[in-house]
């Protein structure tokens, strides 16, 4: 897979939302995903409108959002449209099944109906991809696994993130892949690599070209460390992008460019080497 161009695995992917976002990232040339994590409606639409040309998936935290109401919602679907990128809220669920699945099709922000990714800790065991898929499925949507984090500390190491690859592998018709840090497969880091079919994306965030992390605990590493060093596949960007500056959309734009610029230099240093 770590050779594999995005446009070769999106024809065998059996997935939709994963086929759709591999084949975003071909046509747009961009493994870069945007993290907007902004709280009013107005700076988060006027950021996914300013990088949306440069990326291929737009990553949201709907419930920080402050004048939250369902225009939104369209208004989002039609930036998608316009820029063609996927939506991925980052709802990290991680409650019992039934839970998850009223959370996820449900309340105010109904984030199966729009969103075509979301993400779950695996903590609660396999029963939360039962929940979750339960909703998801029908409507073609992927789920990813938090399989390790970003952060200092994580406790998501060791036989921890391996219970989440195989939790992944037993419902491949959902889980389309993991947040994590590095590629889940092949360098014998697990007993079995996986099988031709068997095709997990992994998008990395903790990314960031000027500094190293923040106060409260991020770590960043360089799009290269890890598209080409650690084999990952969409790296995802949130205050490297949009900075302190996030009314200034000019140069929101300009660091999402060379964001997407170093991501794919490293994508075709690793399918070419
Ligand atoms: O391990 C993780 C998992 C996630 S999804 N570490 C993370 O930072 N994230 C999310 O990525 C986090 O919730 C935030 O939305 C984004 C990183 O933002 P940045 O501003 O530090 O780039």
């Amino acid at each position: 897979m770590f050779r594999r161009t995005y446009g070769q695995r999106a024809t065998k992917h059996g997935n939709p939302a994963a086929r759709l976002l591999l084949d975003t990232m071909e046509r747009k040339k961009s493994n870069l995903a945007v993290s907007v994590d902004v709280i009013k409606s107005k700076d988060f639409l006027a950021i996914v409108d300013a990088v949306g040309p440069f990326v291929c998936l737009i990553k949201t935290h709907i419930d920080i959002i402050e004048d939250f109401g369902p225009p939104l919602i369209d208004e989002l679907q039609a930036l998608s449209s316009k820029h063609d990128f996927v939506i991925f809220e980052d709802r990290k669920f991680a409650d019992i099944g039934n839970t998850v699945a009223l959370q996820y099709s449900s309340g105010v922000h109904k984030i199966a109906s729009w969103s075509h990714i979301t993400n779950a800790h695996p903590v609660p065991g396999p029963s939360i991809i039962t929940g979750l898929s339960s909703v998801g499925l029908p409507l073609g949507r992927g789920l990813l696994l938090l399989a390790e984090m970003s952060t200092k500390g994580s406790l998501a190491t060791g036989s921890y993130t391996k219970d989440a690859v195989r939790m992944a592998r037993a419902h491949r018709d959902f889980v389309i892949g993991f947040i994590a840090q590095r590629r889940m497969d092949g360098i014998g880091a697990y007993e079995n690599d996986f099988t031709e079919d068997e095709d997990f994306l992994v998008l990395t965030p903790g990314v960031g070209l000027d500094t190293k992390g923040d106060s409260m605990g991020q770590q960043y590493r360089t799009p290269r460390e890890i598209v080409f060093g650690s084999g990952c596949d969409v790296i995802i960007v949130g205050r490297g992008v949009y900075g302190k500056d996030y009314h200034l959309t000019e140069k929101i734009a300009e660091q999402a460019k060379r964001y997407r610029e170093e991501g794919w230099a490293a994508y075709l240093e690793r399918t070419i080497a």
